[in-house]
């Protein structure tokens, strides 16, 4: 792990596309969008057509085989460079044998997997989880070429955001501050949908990242209350993880939903009522313990609040993008914005 040394807000997630993949144009619908990507970040022609192929191979696997396939594809921006993400998530019947599937394109049960190989092999991180009747979710990342910046590294926290269906914009914005010691974590769903909703929570973003990493939640709550008055507002909470300290402390101002999940269980954190920008009576933080390996969601109401941790096997042994991934795949609805951020340090 690099050691943070100052306090920053970087990466930041970009360039959100959501694909269905719902018949068989999909596969190149998706990677027109991934290497158009890729080109407009600046990777080179060789390497833009290796991310085409690899985004290629997980349309035509999620076509082939699986139920309710998706794509995400996105940028995830350093200070100068950025890498190309995909997420592939299915409801489809799972791969029993991931790891044969993901490392040598082999198949336990016929032809699902075939090309899993060169994902793994043209990516330069891949992870994956599947549960046998649940579906699979497989991550993979395109770092720039050179040095990757230390940014672009973290792997101790990863959002979601998805726009409800028919919306290009999503009114549900996070970001994650990474300062010596702490990692600290903010949600916000802009009231609405939208524009107005995005530029609301966009707000919330700018705010929560310009606060000194020092000021408590509760005071960077109150800010960005305060900076959502000229706007649509929103419901938005911030958690510090004080990582030497295994403890959280969380500030909430309307329906997000915060929880720390440590095995399988599930501890909720407590909101304050009221609309982020118009109505506030009182903010509050309240602590909590953080123990080792203990993850930290927040959420907006796009996911219902219905999950729990034992529904999966092992699913929080994964990375927080797999866990986004899969919280939204299960828990997530259609009918407005949804989005999800974890953290998760290493212990
Ligand atoms: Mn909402």
């Amino acid at each position: 792990m690099v050691a943070v040394t100052a306090a920053h807000c970087l990466p930041v997630t970009e360039d959100v596309a959501w694909l269905a993949v719902e018949d068989r144009t999909a596969p190149g619908r998706a990677r027109r969008v991934a290497t158009g990507l890729a080109e407009r970040l600046g990777f080179a022609e060789n390497r833009v057509a290796e991310i085409g192929i690899v985004v290629t191979e997980l349309a035509t696997n999620l076509d082939r085989h699986a139920r309710h396939g998706t794509l995400l594809i996105r940028s995830v921006r350093a200070t100068t460079d950025a890498a190309v993400e995909v997420v592939a998530a299915d409801r489809g019947p799972g791969i029993a044998d991931l790891a044969a599937a993901i490392e040598d394109g082999r198949s336990t049960t016929g032809t699902l997997g075939v090309g899993l190989g060169a994902v793994h092999r043209l990516s330069d991180s891949v992870t994956a989880f599947s549960q046998p009747g649940g579906g699979t979710i497989i991550t993979a990342r395109f770092q720039p070429a050179g040095p990757t910046p230390a940014e672009l590294t973290a792997d101790d926290a990863a959002g979601i955001t998805r726009p409800i269906t028919g919306e290009e914009v999503c009114g549900d914005a996070y970001a994650v501050m990474r300062a010596p010691g702490h990692l600290r974590l903010m949600m916000c769903d802009g009231s609405g949908h939208g524009p107005l909703a995005a530029s609301a929570s966009r707000e919330a973003v700018r705010v929560f990242c310009a606060r000194p990493a020092e000021e408590p939640p509760e005071q960077v709550l109150a800010a960005i209350h305060t900076a959502l008055r000229s706007g649509r507002g929103g419901a938005v909470a911030v958690a510090d993880l004080d990582l030497a300290e295994g403890r959280v402390r969380f500030a909430g101002l309307g329906n997000i939903a915060a929880t720390i999940v440590a095995g399988d269980r599930k501890q909720g954190m407590i909101s304050v009522p009221g609309i982020a920008g118009f109505q506030a009576r009182t903010i509050r933080a309240f602590d909590h313990v953080l123990p080792a390996g203990a993850a930290v969601v927040l959420h907006s109401d796009g996911l219902t609040e219905k999950w729990h941790p034992g529904q999966w096997t092992a699913l929080f042994a994964s990375t927080p993008l797999v866990i986004a991934a899969a919280l939204l795949r299960d828990a997530g609805i259609r009918n407005d914005d949804a989005g999800v951020l974890v953290g998760k340090p290493r212990p």
